[in-house]
């Protein structure tokens, strides 16, 4: 059966909130079909950010990278629908802007590694540990979305 229960973890980095995309980058997974079932502003202390990227822990730009998400307002979110990890990476775009294609967030809005703008899971169990992570259980919003049979067959 297909699982349309789904969830991944997106946030827009504080590039991206400085920047004024926040509406831009929900309605592209809002358009597509996916489903918001958690969703707040945090201006994520060190510790944290630490936690987030531990697997990138001893990478030369480490200590950048955390200094760069620690610099302002992040908004975080939890979009929920069929293959949410997978297709969020391809809404997000390549790491890399340059490498990413137009019509990708990070393909339209922006040009360095360093400044992406946005983060999404790489994988369902990653997608897990970071909405444990970075949301409360009750802050996951039970709801019902009322066009999902229009978007489920
Ligand atoms: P991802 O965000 O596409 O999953 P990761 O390899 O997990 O990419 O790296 C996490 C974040 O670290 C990237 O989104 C980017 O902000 C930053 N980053 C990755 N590689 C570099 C680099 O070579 N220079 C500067 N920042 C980097
Ligand atoms: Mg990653």
């Amino acid at each position: 059966m297909a699982n349309i229960k789904e969830r991944t973890f997106i946030a827009i980095k504080p590039d991206g909130v400085q920047r004024g995309l926040v509406g831009d980058i929900i309605k592209r997974f809002e358009q597509r079909g996916y489903k918001l079932v958690a969703m707040k502003m945090v201006h994520a202390d060190t510790k944290m950010l630490e936690e987030h990227y531990k697997d990138l822990a001893g990478k030369p730009f480490y200590a950048g990278l955390v200094k760069y998400m620690n610099s302002g307002p992040i908004v975080a979110m939890v979009w929920e629908g069929l293959q949410a990890v997978s297709t969020g990476r391809k809404l997000l775009g390549a790491t890399n802007p340059l490498d990413s294609a137009p019509g990708t967030i990070r393909g339209d809005f922006c040009i360095q590694t360093g400044r992406n703008i946005c983060h999404g899971s790489d994988a369902v169990d990653s997608a897990e540990r970071e909405i444990a992570l970075w949301f409360k259980k009750e802050e996951l919003v039970q709801w019902d979305h009322h066009s999902a049979p229009w978007i489920y067959e």
